[in-house]
């Protein structure tokens, strides 16, 4: 089991016959390019390759009238002027001879990702397709879609599979409203776009692209559409989309398969999107996503139209959906002002249909001119400097892209009996340990704490660790969480040189008192009664009870400090009563992978180390997370501890920004 990627030659031999300055950008090189990137990478040969056939007719005839596809059947025996003239009956579309047949490859290889995903030949996948598919409707070609690939797709999901909740994310920069127009009044297909919308001045220039349409009948509440109104939008903005509007519905809604309509419009250099968003922001986005449905992801391409850009974006993803860890995000992670009202337009037009929006609307933060403050990233004002910074840092980035991967992925290091438990295939057991020299300065540092005993298992924390720390080793899990071990470990990131520590401590495991409050290390102690912070980098909240609770507790908060904080490394440290079910867990550890680039070590205190070993290695070699279980409304108490937390850590972390009132 693997990622499937579907794809036939044939798709590129559809292409513009005439001069058409709107139509020329959808050529035959995008697929290439894709195709030469994934090559270029080693990705392709990592997946399961399928080779597309052409969809029936019948299966056209879920979402097209049979009329519409005659008349697309029709074009092949067109010649030039014909296809020209008919092209011009709709918008921005072109045909050629060899249209139908590459369109009913497009669908056809999108049906092949979903039998290949739903019958389990493999985890998630690709169809790199042409033509695109998501502005397609009943009768009608639109924005260089023929046939609706995706909304084929998801009805065959429907009809063969029996499948009763799919989550589409249309994450191309044009709204897709030929599959909102498809699912308008279906409940069981829950669709998220955002595109860029400048108040209604960008095409397709429709009012039902506004937040404001929501679905109709008993589809209302399952068409979420979030309208940028200013272009130039980069990874926060797409960041604070997803924690704060999608992800929430998504897990409220619990989808069984999730389709992304997997457009690149909506990456840095498209002429069409005029985006800031970097190719890596789109390994984040797949890495969120591999969070819903069992890591069911079936991705189809649609628009993109930057060659490099595009061929850099597929390849994050297919790097993601192969369970590689995510590059780090280097830009400053500040939201703009504009996206933050549209996040807030959205909240407010699909509060009336989501719980899990009503939790968290509540508090309109106030903006503030607050600059982030205690670290090395450069200091720049908001807005103007903010494309200079991200193009200062790209060299950086292709840089660490370039790293090669560490020889061991995941490593697991116990001591405890038992510890021969079946880890998945390709996680380590980790035999050594560190001198035993070494480990006793270690422990006597902090002889207080540290019984006799415990010096075999800090032995082979420290092993795992500095393999961690020298790149040897991706991830890590041992025990146990005391406040000794989590001590020395923190010691030991600083004195290698670790810039930024970022600590999600669980449990009864205090911050050690004589840690500098220095930026260094942004500690968040989940546990306890009462939300307070001593710090910026010093923040306690309760653990919550509730799937609400705990899921607006991860991706309101937790999330949002971590991608802002922009560790090197994180510890996850599960101590004593940390009170965690194995899902939630996986969840916390999942999701952690994402700010620091895979580097993460699990500390986990002894009594649960064996239930949890496993899940932990699981999800932190790239798989799913299990299921949480029903989503219960957060309580009160919990809102508020999340509400008072939000308000007076925003101005210092700004991805904590639900919404911001406009200026003056
Ligand atoms: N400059 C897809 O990305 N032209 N279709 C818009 C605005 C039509 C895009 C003109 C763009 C269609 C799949
Ligand atoms: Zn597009």
């Amino acid at each position: 089991m693997g990622t499937a990627l579907v794809y036939h030659e044939d798709m590129t031999a559809t292409r513009l016959l005439w001069d058409d300055p709107e139509c020329e950008i959808e050529c035959p090189e995008r697929l290439t390019a894709a195709l030469d990137g994934l090559r270029q990478r080693g990705l392709e040969q990592r997946c399961l390759c399928l080779s597309a056939c052409e969809a029936s007719e019948e299966e056209l005839g879920l979402v097209h009238s049979p009329e519409y596809v005659a008349l697309v059947r029709r074009t092949q025996t067109l010649d030039k002027e014909e296809l020209r003239a008919l092209s011009k009956q709709f918008d921005a579309v072109y045909f050629h001879p060899n249209t139908f047949h590459c369109a009913r490859l497009a669908v056809g290889a999108a049906l092949q990702l979903v039998d290949a995903v739903l019958t389990g030949a493999a985890h998630n996948g690709l169809a790199l397709v042409r033509p695109p598919g998501h502005h397609s409707q009943k009768a009608a070609a639109n924005g260089f879609c023929v046939f609706n690939n995706v909304a084929i797709a998801v009805k065959h999901a429907k009809q063969k599979y029996g499948l009763q909740r799919i989550l589409i994310v249309d994450w191309d920069i044009h709204h897709g409203q030929g599959i909102q127009y498809i699912f308008d009044e279906d409940p069981s297909v829950l669709y998220f776009s955002w595109h860029r919308y400048e108040h209604g001045r960008f095409w397709p220039f429709l009012q039902e692209s506004d937040a404001c349409a929501v679905g109709q009948g008993r589809g209302q509440g399952f068409t979420v559409n979030l309208p940028w109104n200013q272009v130039g939008m980069g990874d926060a903005d797409y960041l604070a989309a997803f924690l704060h509007v999608l992800l929430p519905l998504a897990f409220e809604f619990e989808p069984e398969l999730v389709l992304v309509s997997a457009g690149f419009d909506s990456a840095i250099g498209d002429p069409e999107g005029q985006m800031q968003a970097t190719p890596e922001c789109f390994a984040h986005l797949t890495q969120l996503l591999q969070v819903l449905a069992g890591g069911r992801i079936c991705a189809v391409l649609e628009g993109g139209y930057c060659l490099e850009s595009l061929a850099q974006s597929v390849c994050m993803m297919v790097q993601t959906l192969l369970g590689d860890p995510t590059p780090p995000l280097l830009g400053l992670m500040v939201p703009c002002q504009s996206a933050l009202e549209s996040i807030q337009s959205v909240q407010t037009a699909q509060a009336p249909h989501w719980t899990s929006l009503r939790q968290n609307a509540a508090a309109v933060l106030s903006p503030s001119n607050h600059l982030p403050e205690g670290r090395s990233l450069p200091r720049l004002a908001e807005s103007s400097t903010r494309e200079v910074a991200e193009d200062a840092l790209r060299p950086l980035l292709d840089g660490l892209c370039l790293r090669p991967r560490p020889p061991v992925c995941t490593a697991v290091a116990l001591t405890v009996p038992g510890a021969a438990l079946a880890l998945p295939p390709g996680v380590l057991h980790q035999e050594g340990s560190a001198l035993k020299e070494e480990t006793e300065a270690w422990a006597r540092l902090h002889k207080s704490r540290f019984p006799d005993e415990g010096l075999a298992a800090l032995g082979k924390i420290l092993c795992l660790l500095d393999g961690i720390l020298d790149g040897q080793v991706r991830s890590g899990i041992t025990a146990p969480a005391t406040a000794a071990t989590v001590d020395v470990v923190i010691q030991r990131c600083l004195s290698h040189g670790t810039q930024r520590l970022l600590c999600v401590a669980l449990g009864q495991l205090d911050r050690p008192l004589d840690l500098a409050d220095d930026g260094r290390v942004l500690w968040l102690n989940i546990r306890g009664k009462e939300a307070s912070i001593g710090s910026m980098f010093h923040i306690h909240t309760p653990l919550p009870q509730t799937t609400g609770g705990f899921l607006s507790c991860i991706l309101g908060l937790v999330l949002p400090l971590a991608y802002g904080f922009q560790p090197d490394m994180v510890l996850m440290a599960l101590g004593p009563a940390h009170g965690l079910q194995n899902a939630q867990a996986a969840l916390l550890a999942a999701v952690l992978r994402g700010p620091a680039g895979g580097r993460i070590l699990a500390v986990v205190e002894e009594e649960s180390i064996l239930q949890l070993a496993r899940t932990l290695a699981q999800v932190l070699h790239g798989e799913a997370p299990p299921r949480l279980g029903p989503f219960l409304m957060a309580s009160p108490e919990e809102i508020q501890a999340l509400m008072f937390l939000k308000a007076q850590l925003a101005p210092r972390w700004k991805l904590l920004q639900v919404a911001a009132p406009p200026p003056g």
